[in-house]
């Protein structure tokens, strides 16, 4: 990366040459960090060393620049306003849509529905396509790697509709059991739900080889993308997916504004999920038409702030290069790896081979609790999560209750790593002889 990027702190990162910068070679995460504010701050007395990214992630001053520059400059209602000030805020909302459409490799920008985020993401499709579509007996295939917000609303299916809910196994290493999930893909399969990457154990899910699998049976593939978008680049038709859902805020955007992107042709023959203003062609005291894809899931007034600085974060992060952000995490997650497993009485969790391994760092320590090992990385200013990191499931299989979980982003450094590591073995020392 060069040194004249993005400090204007003025939102506009569009004069960053995406093409100059997708390669590793020009990668500088120091220059990257001064985006970021809230990496300056200090933590019970010691600088903050953020490390709870697959929670979510920072953000860099374009994007706040951008929220507070939305409610200055032309905060209107979008898609009814004939003055100038709607006008514009509808461009600017409009002009994110075709954006993301561009991030992910979608064919057209009305495939992009904002949700709130990944978790109304999934649930739209549960109400809608599921339901007009699938039937008593009829089978959901998820893993047992998702994250809650892909298990739950497929239960709930489940017990109203007569469902039947599978779920591929994972085996001890993080990885799923390809071999079982080909015997179960078959033609009573009518959904397959994946995540791309897990946000427990970090790791990359064969998306694409269980995508092939699942049409040959005429099944419909949504993946949950949550973490995958954030730190891989992603292409809804490489990757073999019908839907996609992802969330802004673990991608440098705000909190409350999501993506669900579905082919046209599935959207077009979905019902609509709210009913309200905007998702309307026309109202009688009778009955209502539906508006076009996407408005026909987009009932009442929309986030349209966090919609536009969101666009900011794409802008940035497209400026970055999605390869060059996965290369960056790899580095910190190998570096991180070859010094955490010496820290006594350390267990790491997923996989071994580390080229299916996203910037996820969960392990436990012998004898002490995942919150006692969290609160003391804290005191250090060191922060991590610490739970079941929503994938119950996961830790069922690995038979523990909850892990201590690193996640790493753009602006994390090496040095920060060596605090975590340190501070790691400040926890042993300091519970070792409780535990001992
Ligand atoms: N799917 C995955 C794989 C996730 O990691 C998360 C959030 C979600 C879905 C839900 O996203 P939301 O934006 O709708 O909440 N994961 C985490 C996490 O790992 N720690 O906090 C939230």
């Amino acid at each position: 990366m060069t040194s004249n990027h993005m400090h204007d702190h003025g939102g506009d990162v569009n004069h960053v040459g995406a093409d100059a910068m997708t390669g590793i070679r020009d990668w500088n995460t120091e220059s990257i960090r001064r985006d970021f504010p809230i990496l300056k701050r200090e933590v019970n007395g010691t600088r903050l060393v953020y490390l709870d990214n697959a929670a979510t992630s920072q953000k860099p001053v374009q994007v706040i620049a951008e929220l507070t520059r939305y409610y200055r400059d032309y905060n209107a209602n979008i898609h009814r306003g004939v003055h100038t000030l709607s006008q514009e805020a509808t461009a600017a909302y409009e002009g994110v849509r075709e954006k993301i459409a561009r991030f992910i490799g979608a064919k057209r920008p009305e495939e992009i529905i904002f949700t709130r985020n990944t978790t109304e993401a999934i649930n739209l499709v549960a109400h809608t396509w599921a339901r007009a579509n699938l039937q008593a007996g009829d089978e959901i295939l998820i893993s047992e790697l998702e994250h809650h917000s892909n298990i739950v609303p497929w239960q709930m299916l489940r017990d109203e509709r007569g469902i039947v809910l599978k779920y591929i196994p994972m085996l001890q290493d993080g990885t799923l059991d390809m071999a079982v999930a080909r015997t179960l893909i078959g033609p009573k399969t009518k959904l397959l739900s994946i995540t791309q990457m897990s946000n427990a154990l970090g790791t990359i899910i064969p998306v694409r080889e269980l995508a092939d699998l699942a049409h040959a049976q005429g099944a419909i593939v949504l993946v949950d993308g949550a973490q995958g978008v954030p730190h891989l680049a992603t292409d809804v038709t490489a990757i073999g997916a019908d839907f996609l859902a992802f969330s802004a805020h673990k991608m440098l955007g705000p909190t409350g504004i999501g993506v669900l992107w579905g082919r046209y042709a599935l959207l077009e023959a979905m019902p609509p999920f709210m009913g309200g203003g905007d998702m309307i062609l026309s109202v009688t005291m009778e009955q209502s038409t539906w508006n076009d894809v996407p408005h026909k899931f987009e009932a009442g007034t929309p986030n349209i702030a966090d919609t536009i600085a969101f666009g900011t974060a794409i802008d940035y992060l497209s400026a970055l290069g999605m390869d060059a952000v996965h290369q960056h995490e790899s580095d910190l997650l190998g570096y991180a790896l070859d010094r955490m497993v010496d820290v006594p009485g350390i267990t790491i969790y997923g996989p071994e081979d580390r080229s299916i391994r996203g910037g996820v760092l969960s392990f436990s320590l012998d004898g002490i609790h995942p919150h006692d090992i969290g609160q003391v990385l804290d005191s250090h200013g060191v922060a991590i999560r610490a739970g079941h990191h929503c994938a119950q499931p996961v830790m069922a299989c690995l038979e523990i209750p909850a892990t201590a979980r690193a996640s790493f982003y753009i602006y994390n450094t090496r040095e920060e790593v060596d605090v975590l590591v340190d501070a790691t073995r400040e926890v042993v020392r300091f519970f070792g002889g409780v535990h001992a």
